[in-house]
Order: C-alpha cells, then structure tokens, then sequence
C-alpha cells in the first residue's frame, strides 16, 4: 500500500465508506432546545450527589460580541463540568455578566448609547452566543452586576468592610489617567501606562477610598501554598505581595529632637552606611533642610514630584539628589554622616528613607560615586571590587570585624537598638473612581467631611439613569440633582453632602463567585446554607492576567468575610487553571481594527458547534496562545463526520478492547486539563473503529467519553441508538485494568530484502511509530546510511522492508 498523507487517508477512509456528514444545523438547534425546555443543567442546591462547582470568569459585555478566543475557556470548563457531571457529582458551572465599567461607558459615549439600554442588549446577544455553543451553564443563576439587585450587596460589602476599619479614607498620590480622567488602582497600570486605554499615567493627590488588603498581606502569601494553582500565578501574586524581611533602624540628627528610622535588608552592612537618603515626599523633610539649602532643595522636590514612580526607579544611571545641609549619627560608629534627599527612594515603602551603603549597593554606589560620598568597605569583596552585594567576613566593622556576614544582621540589630521587621510591597486597594458607569459608595458626608455610613436597610443606593456623564476628571453623579438628594434621616445625622465617585468594578468581581450559590435572595448576599453547600468554588478557569488583579482582590474579600464569620472558608478557588489565548490567523491579537477578528457564529453555521468546540480544544495545550487556523477546523469536522458514520452500527468485536485504553487516557487528560491529547486520542481510536469495525456496547462508552466535548453530535447519536435519556444521564464508564495489556507483536526488520533486526511493538502501533522505532536499530541505521526518509513497505505487525538507495 502506497503512504498516504493524514489527509489523503481521510478522504480515502471517506469515499471508501461513503462517509455521510451530519446535518449540524438541525441537530445543533434540536438539543439546545431540548436542553433548555428542560432546564437541564440547572442545578439544586441539595442533592443525594455530593456538590461540584466548576466556575468560568464571567463575560464582560461588550458591544462587539465573542470572538473565537473568548470560547476556549468556556469550553474547557464545559468539559470539566459535564465530566464530573457523568462522574456522578451535583455540578453547578453558572455564568454571569461583569457589566459595570469604563468599556461599557466609553462605548456609550462614542455611540451615544446609554449603558442601561446597551448593555442589557448585549446581555442577550452573549447568552445567545453562548447557547449556541451548547455551553451547559445554569442559566437560572444568571447574574449581571450592574442592577440594583446586585449591586446592594456590592454596597454592603463596602459597609462591612467601612465598620471593620477595612475602608478607609486617605488623601494620597494615586495613578491617574489623563486620557480616561479616573483614579486606577496599581494592579490596572501597566509599564506606566493605563491597562485599558494606553495613557501615561500621571500621580495626583486626592482624596480616595482604600480597601486595606495590606491587613491581609501574610495570609494572602501563606495560603497560596495550599492552593492547587499554576506555579507561574502563584509567584506572581508572591512578587506583588513582595515580603522583606530586615531591621529597622534608628538614627540621631545632629542638632535636631527628630530621629530618622529605615528599613533595612542588611544590617550586617550599618558600619558601611556613610550617608542617609530621604524621599522628596518624606514627612518632615523640612525641618532637616538648613537656610542655605531651601532654594536648591525646593528646586529639586518640585522636579521629582513631576516624575512618574517607574522613572523615578529605572532612572539608573542618572542618580540625582541634593543635600539637606543636615547631619545624622551612624548609631554603630558614631560617625557623622550627611543627610541628602533623592527621589529614588519612594515614599510609601517602608519609612521612604535609607541608609546608604555605597560599598555594597549598587543603586547607592552609583549615588555616592555621582555625589563624591564616601565609600567604605565592610563585607571583604573577594576580588577587591566594589559594589561587592554578598555576603563574607565583615571588615571596618569594630568588635564584628572578622565574623561572617550572614550572621551578624539580628546582632548588630541589637547593638543599636533596632528591632527585627518585616515589610510588604502590597499597597492598600485604591477603589474611588470619578466615573459613572459604577456601583455608588454608600456614603454621605458631615459638614466636616467626615462619612457617615448609609445603613443597610437602606441600600443600594440607585445610580440615576439622567446623568451627563462624559468624562471631565470630576465624578459625573456632582452633576445629578436626583442623585444628590439627601434624605431627612441623614440630614438630621448631620448630612450635608453624597459621595459621588463609584467603585472599582473589581469590587462587584470580588465576591460575585458567592452570588451564584443564592443569586435572587433580596435579604442577604447569600444565604449561609447555601455557601456552605457550593463553595469553595472546585475548579476556577480563567485568563492568567488577573494573577494580581482580580485574583488578588478575591482572595482578599473571602478572608475579610471570613475573618468577621461571614464564611466558613477563607480561599476561595482551591484550583485554577488558565487557558491559553487564540490569536488571529497572523499571530496577532484578535482586534477589529487589525481586522484579522474570526467570529464563531460564522464558524457555527458552516462546520457546527461541536467542530468550534472540538477544534478548541485540539488546537493546542489549554494552557499555550495559537494561533486560529481555519484549516484545522475542517479535518475536526471530518472526525466527527467519521463517529457519525458509526450510526447504524456494523457490529465488530476488534475494538471492545481498545476502548478500555481509551477510557482510561481520556479520564486522566480530562482531569489534567490535557485536552487536545485526549481529542488525538479519540483520532486514533476512531481511525482504528473506522477499518475494524465497532460494536453497539463500544460505541455507546466513545459517545459517552465525547459528550463533553461534542455534545450535541453525542446527544443525537446516543438518541439513535435508541437510548431514552439523555447522554448526560449516563455515567462516565470504567475501565476494566485487566484488559489494558496490549498486545505485543515481533516486527522482523530488513533492509533491502535482508534481516537486520526485530523489535516488539503493541499490536496496532500506528504505522510512522514503527517506522521510527525501526530506524532507531543500530545495524538497521548502518545500512540505511543517512537516507532520513527512506523508502518502505510495511506489513503491519510483521516486516518492515526498507528501501536503501545504493
Ligand atoms: C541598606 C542596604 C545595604 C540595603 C545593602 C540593601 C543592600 P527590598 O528587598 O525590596 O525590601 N529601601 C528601604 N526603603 C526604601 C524606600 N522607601 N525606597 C527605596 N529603597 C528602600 O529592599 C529593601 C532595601 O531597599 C533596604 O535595604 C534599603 O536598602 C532599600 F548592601 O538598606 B537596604
């Protein structure tokens, strides 16, 4: 038989059997229906079964619709769902809507459409979208945070957090975006620029409401090692909440009541600290700045605060500062030592002051060499040379000279009177926004300005629909005389004043994973039974680039809520898994305006739903970016074309056995998340039923295996049948271990005819494996010379003859 190619063979296989195509849209169209008239993956909260809860990051809205890369996930956590679904678990795999939001609202401004009317529309058009894909979501949960019924407990949140002292105000230099006008919290700027719109972002000072993670730092990096997450995520949240652990130190000021405290990492090196280092912001600068120094110093804090942080810190080479004209003591020697300010130390981590060590930092040896400060060795550099940042023997280090670097910091520490400490690089969650399209702060205000909390019953406070809400820097509800009313019971609190800014909407993404569990209950943000049956939420699939955004701020709120009792857990997604994204055909990110946007409603009518869920899951690990490729959707069609040819069945006996591996491959992938291996898998198996035959009993376990994958073609097949249920009755089937052994045969190897050698394969082992494993024999290697692709004939599971050219 000559060679055939993948895809001549396919054809080949077609035209041999005359293998007929399913008429997709009919079948596609018949079981949704019949899924949703009968309601069938909506979940009880009770159940003799024990509860599952398979969770997808929910859609935002957006007016343009799904694109072919918004599916993967879904899809993946489809599989996962209608698995541990036909396992026998009580699943719930609900979806929702994150529709408040600067897309929703810029999108109103261009189109001059009000987010109340566009983004119900596009609710529709996305549950529409996704129905179509036959995604088994229970859409009885459906929630959407931007109505009031949602919304209240976003305000709620607020409040429990505002009487735990978990939020608070703060007048502080916030990231703000000159090009959307709004405060962005650190996790939404990205290489200085604004994550949505590309703006460099400037700081500002302003007054603003703070959700204090920071309380939460140690758990937030403790728990993370219980988590079942990707390693990669987890390091990123570890980086984010950015633990040190060092000294604080005080010293003296000469001639001044103050002292100046740092934090420090080596205090093994606080003889070789020979100048201190002030942020331009540092509270109490002032005093420390003497007469003849004012004009140069004040020149030099008005250029810095003009400075972004990121240039502040990368800013390398050019290490500017002036001095103060002050003195400090290095409490270890007594030596005096200059006072200068520079605007590479920042403000807000740790005391925003340093103790400089030029002889063993290389940000403060650059600084010293720029200023001409002294330089003093104290850990022995091997080489002599300098900066030296290891550790050694300490030099010039008075009664420590001679002992060993790494063990002297915590008595050093002791000598001065310092004491051992700890800092985070985690910031406090900055969540006021000056825009509209947001849930309100439930918060009035004193004629001293001082809040007064609106009481839960009653909440929510209503975001107005007549609003003038183009961006102007200032909240568009100022402007809102309805929304401005202020009630006589707060007025006789005192009230004079509303709050007007909104909050972040990863506030309302924060918790809306509880919602699902109790999503129309009026009296509570869930109710406690209920949470208790569904959460921890099993498995959570989503995009990697929430590591410290959303996925931060989750984690954070469930360990509030638990902390005040509210929960009986405090992680809320115990495993995680991401899924790679699809690029457009070029390799680029799928965006209109490069045009290169595959639509999947046009992918559906021409190859059917389960060819674009098939072909999601194939195209690569669920984990990687691939790039879309139409080709490839065509040969998923033509495997699934082939199953279908399996109907009415041709009863043979080859491949009863075969299924049992097959049982036992798909199980493990599914459950690792390997799911384009598992779809080869279902390649092969089915190439083998194609020329062997298969019986009712085999076919109806490869319907049942495919069903999460394909589940309308697997409906309608396990429906001709003649099964009563539906497919996802079922249960997912066994394997029997027993008849996992393969088969071996003894393949007789020759080269032109003469025997070189034998090898044992499973009985069956595709045709290219044999080849290769043959060629792979020393003495087969030596007569084929260097032919890479010789050549051959094979007669399966017997001889292999090759072909050498001389
Ligand atoms: C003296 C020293 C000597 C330091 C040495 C390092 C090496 P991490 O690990 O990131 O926490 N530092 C402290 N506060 C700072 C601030 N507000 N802005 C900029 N830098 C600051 O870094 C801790 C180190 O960063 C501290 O240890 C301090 O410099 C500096 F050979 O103290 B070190």
């Amino acid at each position: 038989m000559l060679k055939l190619t993948m895809r001549q063979e396919n054809s080949y296989l077609m035209e041999k059997l005359k293998i007929k195509k399913y008429d997709h849209k009919k079948i596609d169209a018949k079981w949704q229906k019949f899924w949703l008239k009968n309601k069938a993956f909506e979940v009880k909260n009770v159940s003799k079964k024990e509860n599952f809860y398979v969770l997808d990051m929910f859609a935002y809205p957006s007016g343009e619709g799904l694109h072919v890369g918004h599916p993967r996930g879904y899809v993946g956590s489809d599989v996962l769902a209608h698995y541990y679904h036909l396992k026998g678990l009580n699943v719930m795999h609900p979806m929702g809507f994150d529709a408040f939001g600067l897309p929703a609202e810029n999108a109103a401004i261009k189109a001059g459409l009000h987010p109340m009317e566009s983004i119900p529309k596009n609710i529709e058009r996305f549950t529409k979208q996704l129905q179509v894909l036959g995604l088994a979501y229970d859409w009885g949960r459906a929630i959407n945070t931007s109505v009031p019924e949602y919304y209240k407990w976003t305000q709620w949140l607020f409040s429990v957090l505002y009487k735990n002292g978990w939020a608070y105000q703060k007048e502080s230099y916030v990231n703000w975006c000159p090009k959307d006008k709004t405060v962005l919290a650190n996790e939404q700027v990205v290489n200085n620029c604004c994550d949505r719109c590309g703006a460099t972002i400037v700081q500002k000072k302003k007054k603003q409401w703070f959700f204090k993670i920071t309380d939460f730092a140690e758990e937030l990096l403790s728990g993370l090692d219980k988590l079942d997450w990707p390693e990669s995520t987890k390091e990123l949240q570890r980086n984010w909440i950015g633990k040190s652990t060092g000294a604080e130190l005080t010293f003296e000021v000469i001639d001044h009541k103050k002292t100046i405290k740092v934090f420090t990492t080596r205090a093994d090196t606080l003889f070789g600290a020979t100048y201190l280092v002030l942020a331009p912001e540092y509270e109490g600068l002032k005093e420390f700045i003497s007469k003849d120094k004012a004009k140069e110093v004040g020149k030099y804090i008005k250029l810095a605060k003009q400075k972004t942080e990121l240039e502040r810190i990368s800013d390398e080479k050019n290490k500017s500062g002036v001095f103060t004209g002050s003195y400090a003591i290095n409490p270890a020697n007594g030596e005096k030592i200059p006072i200068w300010v520079a605007d590479y130390v920042l403000a807000n981590y740790a005391f925003g002051a340093v103790m400089a060590v030029p002889a063993h930092d290389k940000r403060d040896y650059e600084f010293a060499k720029k200023h001409k400060l002294l330089i003093v060795e104290v850990v022995s550099s091997p080489g002599g040379k300098l900066p030296y940042t290891g550790h050694g023997k300490l030099v010039n280090s008075g009664k420590f000279g001679g002992k060993d670097s790494n063990r002297v910091a915590n008595l050093i520490t002791k000598e001065v009177k310092g004491k051992l400490s700890t800092k985070y690089k985690l910031r406090d969650w900055s969540i006021s926004r000056q825009r509209y399209w947001g849930s309100p702060i439930p918060v009035f205000y004193d004629e001293n300005d001082q809040p007064i909390l609106v009481d839960e019953k009653d909440l929510p406070i209503i975001l107005p629909k007549n609003v003038e809400f183009k961006p102007t820097g200032e909240s568009p509800l100022v402007g809102s005389r309805e929304f401005n009313k202020i009630p006589e019971k707060y007025k006789k609190l005192g009230a004079v004043k509303k709050e007007c800014d909104t909050m972040d909407t990863f506030v309302c993404s924060s918790w809306y994973f509880i919602r699902y569990a109790d999503p129309h209950n009026n009296k509570k943000f869930a109710d406690t039974k209920k949470i208790d049956k569904w959460l921890p939420v099993n498995i959570y699939v989503g995009g990697a680039e929430h590591a410290t955004g959303h996925l931060l701020y989750a984690r954070f709120i469930t360990k509030a809520l638990h902390k005040l009792g509210l929960l009986n857990f405090d992680e809320p997604f115990l495993s995680l898994r991401h899924q790679g994204m699809i690029l457009g055909d070029d390799g680029k990110k799928m965006s209109k305006s490069k045009g290169n946007v595959v639509n999947p409603d046009e992918i559906i009518e021409a190859w059917g739903a389960d060819a674009l869920r098939v072909y999601e899951m194939f195209v690569g690990p669920f984990d990687q970016w691939v790039a879309w490729d139409t080709a490839g959707i065509e040969g998923v069609r033509k495997f699934l074309n082939r199953v279908w040819s399996f109907v009415p069945v041709k009863s043979a006996l080859a491949t009863d056995e075969a299924i049992h591996k097959l049982i036992k491959k798909i199980t493990l992938d599914i459950e690792n998340t390997h799911f384009n291996t598992a779809i080869s898998s279902f390649m092969e198996f089915t190439n083998l039923a194609v020329k062997k035959g298969i019986s009712k009993k085999t076919l109806n376990i490869l319907i049942i295996l495919l069903s999460p994958f394909a589940p309308h073609l697997a409906e309608e097949m396990n429906y001709k049948l003649g099964n009563k249920k539906s497919v996802f009755e079922s249960q997912w089937p066994k394997y029997d271990p027993k008849k996992l052994q393969s088969k071996k045969s003894t393949v007789a190897i020759q080269v032109n005819g003469k025997l070189r050698g034998t090898i044992e394969i499973d009985t069956d082992l595709a045709e290219n494996r044999v080849k290769e494993l043959a060629m792979k024999v020393e003495a087969v290697q030596r007569h084929l010379a260097d032919e890479k692709n010789p050549k051959y004939h094979y007669v399966p599971n017997k001889i292999i003859n090759f072909i050498a050219k001389k």
